[in-house]
């Protein structure tokens, strides 16, 4: 599968928030057509795709990207995604969204992709147990999918749901969390433009066990709300309950922005190693992304909403 896009992103893409302010710090601008070349791992394919809004930092290798993960419906260590996931059926594949919106619809994966404009995004990901990765994702805005079905002023939140599937995803066949996983987020949340859909990572489809055929990715929130292999994307009135939160609500709340002030209460939040490192590094506010999202929880108590 070959996904060809006319690269025209351009600065309106990424300025919604006055992103451009800070270019110094990023790569943007339209660098051409990325087209990553064939081979890697199999049933990987090559995406084609713009550069948009990334980080400078050192992207982490590609073989702990993809061998590091969390993805409790193929096991809680580790290596269990990686060695796991290949049994995944991705194709077919629809997302169904719905809920307070005019236009509801069931989009295939392929026309869901060809429909819309990919862009490599380099983001840092920080998990909650203390460690970051810096990935270099392929996706789309979540924003673009939401205003294709119409919003109406009762869209308040965006609820996700993950796949449910036990024969395939044999982690599900035990109760480490209420399957399906859920997520989260406040519909500003969700239409920034920061926040992605990715369908990639390393210029190829995205590997099962980093969340195929698409998953979400809010850069400046603790990992697990960046929700895997999306079957079901919801509007809602009222803030969703979500797998993390349900399971230890005093440990995981809804917001998880990244928050080295806030401990975790089993650990320290103030440093993270970043995978492929030595010494810990120091945790950034909103994992560095605060200049453009703080503004959202501007008057909010973070120590309340963690
Ligand atoms: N469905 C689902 N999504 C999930 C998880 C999961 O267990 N199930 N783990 C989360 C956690 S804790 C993290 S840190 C990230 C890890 O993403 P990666 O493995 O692609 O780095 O996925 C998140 N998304
Ligand atoms: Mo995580």
């Amino acid at each position: 599968m070959l996904i060809r896009h006319r690269p025209d992103l351009t600065d309106n893409d990424v300025t919604d928030r006055g992103l451009y302010l800070r270019r110094r710090e990023f790569i943007t601008g339209v660098a051409g057509l990325g087209l990553a070349g064939l081979g890697g791992m199999a049933g990987a394919a090559p995406l084609a795709f713009t550069k948009g809004f990334s980080t400078t930092e050192k992207p982490t290798p590609k073989d702990d990207v993809t061998s590091y993960n969390n993805f409790y419906e193929f096991g809680v260590d580790k290596g269990d995604p990686a060695e796991n996931a290949g049994k995944l059926k991705t194709r077919p594949w629809t997302v169904r969204v719905d809920g307070a919106c005019e236009a509801p619809k069931t989009f295939d994966i392929d026309a869901l992709i060809k429909a819309n404009k990919l862009e490599e995004r380099i983001y840092r990901l920080r998990c909650v147990e203390g460690w970051s990765m810096v990935i270099p994702w392929v996706g789309f805005p979540l924003k673009d999918l939401i205003a294709a079905v119409k919003p109406t002023s009762k869209a308040k939140f965006v609820a996700f749901e993950t796949l449910m599937r036990p024969s395939e995803m044999t982690g599900q066949r035990w109760d480490v969390l209420q399957w399906p996983y859920r997520e989260g987020l406040r519909i500003d949340e969700a239409v920034h433009p920061l926040t992605l859909i990715a369908v990639g990572l390393y210029g190829e489809t995205l590997p099962n066990q980093n969340g195929a055929p698409l998953r979400l990715v809010v850069p400046w929130k603790y990992g697990f709300k960046s929700i895997k292999s999306i079957t079901r994307i919801s509007l809602t009135d009222r803030q969703p309950p979500t797998a993390w939160n349900l399971s230890a609500p005093r440990e995981y709340g809804f917001y998880s922005n990244v928050n080295p002030a806030v401990d975790h209460p089993r650990w320290s939040q103030a440093t993270e190693r970043r995978i492929g490192e030595f010494r810990r590094r120091d945790t950034l506010a909103f994992n560095g992304y605060g200049e453009w999202v703080a503004d959202m929880y501007r008057g909010m108590d973070l120590k309340k909403f963690y």
